[in-house]
């Protein structure tokens, strides 16, 4: 039976997952966790959730066993721009709560870990379109060198000592339950809300700027299709390239502008500009494909319809 603990469980990515494997796995069996931030209602109100800091050793190892854990999904991180504001905050985050997990995973056995990394990995040397499986992997920031360090990390535990870690390159991951926080790709998440808010958005990067892109269903299933590989087809573990699409910001503004003719973007570059131009337009994901069937199934005209649906549906509540 699967006893699974996802931490990082109010974040973006992790707020929605743990809510699907809950229904695939029952309530009782996905135990939520978090830092700082407030579990959802949804996810309060579904199942357990406890609060603690994994960068603790003894408090992820307390939960572990409190709840016969037998798969972590580590989906805590310190994102690309906020990692730049905390490099310590960073590398303390993502390296030393990803030894914990996986050290608590080898210790205890455990059947499963997922340690997701992020298209971050790549940087100046990496080429720029359909990055490749395999390519020079140089990022320049602090988030990008901890997803490196961990992929690396993961890979080493499977080879030595046969636990099962997994883990998928993230792209930017679009969504309207949580947003994402302190990433570089957020503006992605922005521009939808603000639209249909305030029919206006200041962007903090290019109108040309290109990045590879997933919406959150897709990303909820490539997730839940790579847990449940064959763990002996697979040729690579960690660093699991997933394409969905890829687009300017200028196209997100065009297909929003289609539905919302009154809506207005202008460009504000920050110092998330210099990172969004260190990643690659697109990816290369022939290896997920064949290695456990990837596909995604959302496109940027049907993203945009499902988003500004939803986004509305929740303006006309008052809930944003
Ligand atoms: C970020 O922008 O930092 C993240 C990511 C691509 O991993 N969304």
């Amino acid at each position: 039976m699967e006893r699974i603990l996802v931490i990082g469980s109010s974040g973006q990515i992790g707020s929605e997952l743990i809510l699907t494997l809950r229904k695939m796995y029952g309530n009782e069996n996905v135990i939520g966790t978090g830092r700082k931030t407030a579990p959802s209602q949804a996810v309060l109100e579904s199942g357990p959730f406890e609060f603690f800091d994994a960068v603790n050793k003894n408090d992820l190892y307390d939960a572990c066993r409190k709840y016969d854990i037998n798969i972590i999904i580590n989906m805590a991180a310190i994102l690309s721009g906020n990692g730049e504001k905390n490099p310590m905050l960073a590398w303390d985050v993502n390296m030393n709560g990803l030894l914990n997990v996986l050290e608590i995973a080898r210790e205890m056995k455990m059947k499963q870990v997922l340690v997701p990394s992020s298209i971050a990995v790549f940087g100046p040397g990496t080429p720029l379109d359909r990055a490749p499986q395999e390519t020079v992997l140089k990022p320049t920031t602090m988030y990008g060198l901890t997803k490196v360090a961990g992929e690396l990390l993961g890979d080493y535990y499977v080879k030595k000592y046969g636990l099962d870690v997994r883990g998928l390159r993230y792209p930017g991951i679009i969504s309207h339950e949580t947003l994402p926080g302190g990433g570089t790709t957020d503006y992605a998440v922005a521009v939808y809300f603000e639209a249909v808010k305030n029919k206006k958005y200041d962007c903090f990067v290019k109108e040309d700027t290109r990045l590879p892109m997933m919406y959150m269903p897709d990303c909820i299933k490539a997730t839940i299709d790579l847990m449940q590989a064959d763990f002996s087809k697979l040729k690579h573990h960690c660093d699991f390239n997933v394409g969905a699409m890829s687009f300017s910001v200028k196209e997100i503004a065009d297909s929003i502008k289609k539905r919302i003719p009154e809506f207005e973007i202008t460009y504000n570059p920050d110092f998330r500009q210099a990172i969004a131009d260190s990643w690659p337009n697109d990816v290369d994901d022939t290896a997920a494909r064949m290695e456990w069937g990837w596909k995604p199934s959302f496109d940027l005209e049907a993203m945009t319809d499902d988003m500004l649906n939803a986004i509305t549906e929740k303006h006309k509540k008052g809930i944003i």
